[in-house]
């Protein structure tokens, strides 16, 4: 029995986290439902706080009192369009948060078996080169890639200055249940689901065209407790499928799964909006992560959950 702290857990992919640890493990989850939501975590037994992660000192006693074995750091604010519209903001969350429980971690030479920080593939921006290794350039475009990266820098390097037990990932396109769909910039395959539930109209943003690599939610804990506990170095992870999807083909994969026909109205492509993403998952699978979830099941257990 471990103890584990999920900050942001309380969100769609911090939430999954802790209904896969809870049967084995202490949780306490750290989350401002700024974004999350507290029925995320209606049906498990965890120890929920609702805080900011940006009150320092209420973070340092926490870290205090938790004696905690693992930390998986998920709370941000994850909208790319905030971060442009409030990039002070953003920034105290998305990096300043982090950088503080390093420090205190470092200072006050709290036990831990693994701090994981979870950054984002905003970090690569719109470079040709292709599929994107942790090892390729990056291009952060935005305040908030430009505080995910960051901060995953600074997650290795304490690792590496100061010998701290850290790690970092890069999420491609998660989807699955509990992603919230209502921002126009949610993740696309949650407002399909929408879309699709209430038989709405679903924008398509372009020809439908653009690649994404689509990773369902439970193949990425699966993914993060195995670089949580059982690797050893200060580095970075992509966490992605491997392969990439044109956005149309996911449509109608999805629409032959529940038999409902998409009423999709086009728009011309958004702004910033990347053509092709793809991650190269060599890295993951030297250390036996294999993402068990096809696009055909993970959307077919999503349309379940329901
Ligand atoms: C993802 C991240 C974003 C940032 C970015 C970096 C999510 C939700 N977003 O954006 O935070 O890290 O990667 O590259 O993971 N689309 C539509 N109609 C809609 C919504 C989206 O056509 O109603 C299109 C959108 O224009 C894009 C594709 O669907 O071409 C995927 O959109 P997304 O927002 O799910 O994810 P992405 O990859 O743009």
């Amino acid at each position: 029995m471990s103890r584990v702290l999920i900050t942001g857990g309380a969100g769609f992919i911090g939430s999954t986290l802790a209904h896969r640890l809870v049967k084995n493990n202490e949780i306490t989850v750290v989350d401002d439902l700024s974004m999350g939501k507290k029925e995320n975590l209606a049906d498990i037994d965890v120890n929920f706080i609702q805080h900011d992660v940006c009150d320092h000192e209420f973070m340092h006693q926490l870290l205090d009192n938790g004696k905690f074995d693992y930390i998986y750091y998920l709370a941000a604010v994850s909208s790319v369009a905030d971060s442009v519209k409030r990039p002070l903001r953003t920034h105290k969350v998305n990096q300043e948060s982090v950088i503080d429980t390093l420090e205190y971690i470092r200072k006050q030479k709290l036990s831990l078996k693994k701090f994981l920080f979870t950054s984002s593939a905003a970090v690569y921006g719109n470079l040709p080169d292709f599929p994107k290794k942790e090892s390729s350039h990056v291009q952060p475009l935005t305040p908030y890639a430009v505080d995910k990266y960051a901060s995953e820098r600074f997650t290795i390097d304490y690792g590496r200055l100061y010998g701290l037990p850290t790690v970092a990932v890069r999420f491609f396109n998660v989807y699955g249940p509990r992603q919230n769909p209502d921002s126009p910039y949610s993740g696309v395959l949650s407002i399909v689901t929408k879309c699709l539930k209430q038989k709405k109209p679903f924008t398509i943003y372009g020809d439908g065209s653009q690649t994404r690599d689509f990773i369902y939610v439970e193949d990425v804990v699966n993914a993060m407790i195995k670089i949580a506990t059982e690797t050893k170095s200060p580095t970075v992870y992509n966490i992605a499928n491997g392969n990439e999807t044109p956005l149309i083909d996911v449509i109608h994969t999805y629409e032959k799964i529940t038999g409902i026909k998409l009423n999709i109205i086009r728009k011309k492509t958004r702004q910033g909006d990347i053509d092709k993403s793809k991650a190269d998952v060599s890295k993951l699978r030297q250390i036996g992560v294999k993402p068990k979830w096809s696009l055909q099941d993970g959307l077919t257990n999503y349309w379940e959950y329901l």
